[in-house]
């Protein structure tokens, strides 16, 4: 629509009619179990009605909603209340906002309330809605809710600015939530926790959700983005700081190691695929399409970085100049970096390349040991088209295994040669330890320096990241692994070490969408055998070990979030993984019948549906009695079955009849295609591809941001064995040549055929 020949001052009223009882793509204004929500980012609000839909337009809301007072009781917006009759409420919101950042609710719900006095003594009543029946699942997130307020005053000295801060939670969302100014909207999944139903890692990310939100009050919407090139402004910020407070409040090592692990699966992957994009990309045909892992989890990196070369005190700086500039602005990166680069004095114009550059930089590392001199000489190479400015965290160990030197190499050049002098035995040198950067490295470690830093490091990211190159030897090159002498070193880590989630955690094989990426020729056979070949030779070597570590980690019935007791649970989960894939099946049985928290079952539950065996149909159909009235828990039960090495299409057609199958959830529709699309041996053939593909087709026309997210599993079709290659170009083929495709898609596909 475009008006013509206005006056500089008008006032433009414009009234619509929508049908969100009917709006499937969950975008705009829509239903969700008969309440009425909205989700405006990136371009929802556009649907709701005519408006200069930007980042940079900031305006001040007031919201009026009149509905039918007995069917939809609670009427909510953003800001604060300030009139209220039956039916119809007005809500004024005193913050410039971009319309991205605009809610509704209308519905009936449960609330429950609680309040926080910020450190300046603001009073904010805290409120968390929720169907009626789930309110007995909120204290959890409540709780989330304050320590994110508290540690965001404590440790970036940030405080909220309303009277008033909600989340509603509604089962239908297409992502995990969204950080409208004063209301959130939420997934259910990452509201709603208790033990019986919610694993450990399922609190910790609502925890971690409901802080992302928070955080973003400030790291995204006092300070907002001028366009949606700048996204990841706020969310690369927002998750790191969400990774922080993570961090501050459980384990730091663990939660470095898993957001690396799911950093290299996954971001690495989009990196060397047909959609790889720079942490500020240049052009989308769909921005949904771009709230990807490489704006989210290597924007994150990128600002770790940035916090790594000023340090804490540093970092906090520019975060002061940062709002101090530009609070209640729409900004860019390169405002941000500015701030950074000020108020530190420190020159990131060659870190720039960070935010230019799609893919992930190479680099290698060579090292001379000269006892004559007692030097040591290192050659630092980027194998890169562009140069990249990186802290190298490192430590050198001496024969011991005793850290006597450790610090950090700025990289900024393509070569570069370090010296350390006075080195009196040839050390093992440990490189990029906590993953201080999100490169590829090549070492010139071998395979026993390696078991040496799994024995002696200090780093748990090393000690982890070290077995993980060895465990993926032991897959691909078993004849190059001196076997033997990685067991023993295993078995030192669980009789030795304390952290049991760090046991567990070395315990983990590779997955194989992580090895998909190591080799040339994707052969999903070939790969899921070798890795099951070595889950037999676990079995051999540790069947006693596990069994007896197994059974050493009694559990009383409490339930409690710590770090110890997360990581006795989860310790137990991996010997059972291998133990019930061994003589053990009936462990996983009476695991599954005594679980006095939903870690415990689900694990059982999974190790079940793992094999053939005689628990199966009843384990499935107690759990379905159990928790059939359960959302959250019934997306467990139906990934738990797609994801099972028995599944075959014929089964998931089964699943998509089942009464709790729901087409347009997309909790459920991942639970259940997106499940069946990593169930590698089982989805990649011709009838999994054909299958696959109609549900995409389907979703073109209900719910196409979905549907490209799942698309996006042919991405990688060119490297896979030929004809798997062929049948998935073939599926691509058919998708790109039907008739209205949407645009998101249409971006994904075309990009994957190029
Ligand atoms: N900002 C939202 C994501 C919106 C996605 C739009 N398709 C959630 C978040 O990152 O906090
Ligand atoms: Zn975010």
């Amino acid at each position: 629509m475009q008006l013509h020949q206005l006056k500089d001052e008008f006032v433009l009223e414009v009234v619509n009619r929508i049908h969100p009882e009917t709006n499937t793509s969950l975008n705009g204004l829509y239903q969700s179990s008969g309440n009425f929500c909205t989700q405006c980012e990136a371009h929802g609000f556009r649907q709701i009605t005519y408006y200069l839909d930007r980042p940079d337009v900031l305006s001040v809301f007031t919201t009026h909603i009149i509905a039918d007072k007995d069917k939809y009781p609670v009427l909510l917006s953003n800001g604060n209340l300030i009139k209220e009759s039956a039916g119809k409420v007005t809500w004024h919101d005193p913050t410039s906002k971009p319309c991205y950042l605009f809610a509704l609710v209308a519905g009936d719900f449960a609330v429950l309330e609680d309040g926080y006095t910020t450190l300046s003594g603001r009073e904010v009543a805290l409120k968390i809605y929720v169907e009626h029946h789930n309110i007995s699942k909120t204290q959890f997130a409540m709780d989330s809710l304050k320590r994110s307020f508290a540690w965001d005053e404590s440790r970036f000295n940030l405080e909220y600015d309303l009277d008033i801060y909600m989340i509603v939670a509604v089962d239908d969302f297409n992502m995990g939530a969204m950080e409208n100014k004063g209301l959130n909207i939420f997934n259910s999944a990452y509201v709603l926790a208790d033990p019986k139903t919610a694993t450990d890692k399922d609190f910790i990310n609502v925890e971690a959700v409901i802080g992302h939100e928070y955080f973003h009050n400030w790291t995204g919407n006092r300070v907002t983005c001028r366009d949606w090139f700048q996204l990841s402004l706020k969310e690369g910020l927002t998750v790191f700081r969400d990774q922080e407070f993570t961090s501050d409040l459980h384990s730091r090592s663990i939660k470095r190691i898993e957001d690396v692990n799911a950093l290299r699966t996954f971001q690495f992957a989009e990196d060397a695929g047909p959609m790889k994009h720079p942490v500020r990309p240049e052009s989308y045909i769909e921005m949904n399409n771009f709230y990807t892992l490489t704006i989210y989890e290597k924007g994150a990196e990128v600002i770790r970085m940035i916090h790594s070369l000023l340090g804490e005190a540093g970092f906090q700086k520019g975060m002061k100049l940062y709002f101090e500039r530009h609070d209640g602005d729409a900004v860019t990166i390169d405002d941000f970096v500015a701030s950074m680069s000020d108020a530190n004095n420190f020159d990131f114009e060659p870190f720039m390349t960070w935010y230019t550059q799609p893919g992930t930089p190479t680099i290698s590392i060579v090292s001379n040991y000269d006892e004559g001199s007692q030097r040591l000489s290192v050659e630092v190479q980027q194998l890169n088209e562009y140069d990249y400015l990186l802290p190298l965290n490192y430590a050198l160990l001496d024969a011991e295994g005793a850290i006597f030197k450790q610090g950090v190499l700025n990289i900024n050049q393509k070569n570069q040669t370090f010296v350390f002098d006075d080195v009196d035995s040839e050390p093992t040198a440990s490189w990029l330890r906590g993953f201080s950067a999100p490169v590829n490295l090549l070492t010139d470690l071998d395979f026993k320096q390696k078991i040496f830093l799994v024995g002696h490091e200090e780093d748990a990211f090393s000690v982890w990241d070290n077995a993980q190159q060895i465990w993926l030897s032991l897959i691909m090159t078993p004849d190059k692994v001196d076997e033997d002498l990685f067991f023993d070193a295993i078995e030192k880590v669980i009789k030795d070490t304390e952290d049991k989630s760090l046991i567990s955690e070395i315990l983990t094989l590779p997955s194989e969408r992580f090895m998909h990426q190591q080799v040339d020729v994707i052969d999903v056979f070939d790969i899921h055998q070798k890795r099951e070949m070595v889950i037999k030779k676990i079995l051999n070597r540790f069947e006693s070990l596990l069994l007896e570590t197994y059974y050493s980690l009694i559990n009383d019935g409490n339930y409690e979030l710590t770090p110890e007791a997360v990581g006795q649970r989860s310790l137990k989960n991996i010997c059972l993984y291998y133990l019930s894939k061994g003589q053990h099946i009936d462990l996983a049985n009476s695991q599954f019948n005594n679980a006095t928290c939903m870690s415990e079952q689900i694990a059982a539950f999974n190790a079940l549906l793992g094999t053939d065996n005689q628990y199966q149909d009843l384990a499935k159909s107690s759990f379905y009695q159990t928790f059939k009235e359960d959302v959250q828990v019934m997306d467990k039960f139906f990934a738990a079955q797609s994801t099972s090495p028995l599944a075959n299409v014929t089964d998931i057609q089964r699943l998509m009849e089942h009464e709790l199958f729901s087409f347009n959830t997309p909790n459920r529709l991942r639970s259940v295609i997106g499940g069946f699309s990593q169930n590698y041996v089982n989805f990649h053939n011709q009838a999994g591809y054909e299958f696959f593909t109609d549900i995409i087709l389907k979703l073109n026309k209900t719910n196409p941001q979905i549907g490209a997210r799942l698309v996006s599993v042919y991405n990688h079709w060119k490297r896979f064995t030929p004809e798997l290659k062929k049948l998935q170009q073939q599926q691509l083929e058919k998708i790109i040549q039907s008739d209205d495709l949407s645009k998101d898609i249409f971006e994904i596909v075309q990009a994957a055929l190029k």
